[in-house]
């Protein structure tokens, strides 16, 4: 798989609802709880590419958050840091997964009411084809292993 995100994150927002007909299947989207004082988490999911054609996520935003950033998780000396990525590439035929330690979309500044456990975060992704994708995220707590990366601030 030659899957990659590369570059600096885009900031989508306001973006029109399309009807989605492309070749891309999400499973699985969640979202990190996180405790009432917090305004940024994470989302992940796998995409799947089901078609013929690369596809290329080139942005994402949420009526929840005033931003939205591709990141990859990276280890510099023994140390996990997070950069931003301008695009995620989802090769015909592949996947990628976004997950802790690893690529994510991270949601900053989060706007109004707490995050409540189990309620659905949309997170609309945009592709360099003109088309997009609203992806309905339920908030979960993070499996045990996975509550260290986001203690590093941005
Ligand atoms: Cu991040």
């Amino acid at each position: 798989m030659k899957s990659r995100i590369g570059g600096l994150a885009l900031l989508l927002s306001g973006l029109p609802l399309a009807l989605w007909a492309g070749d891309l299947a999400i499973q699985d989207p969640w979202v990190r709880a996180i405790p009432p004082n917090m305004q940024t988490t994470a989302a992940y999911m796998v995409i799947r590419n089901t078609g013929t054609v690369g596809k290329t996520v080139v942005g994402a935003a949420s009526p929840l958050f005033s931003r939205v950033e591709f990141h990859e998780t990276v280890q510099k000396n023994g140390v996990a840091g997070m950069v931003a990525r301008d695009s995620l590439v989802i090769d015909a035929g592949g996947q990628v997964a976004l997950k802790p330690g690893g690529y994510h979309i991270m949601l900053i500044g989060l706007q109004g009411q707490a995050l409540q456990t189990g309620s659905k975060v949309p997170v609309m992704l945009q592709l360099s084809d003109g088309t997009q994708e609203t992806v309905m995220a339920e908030v979960r707590t993070a499996p045990v292993a996975a509550t260290q990366e986001h203690h590093h601030g941005h």
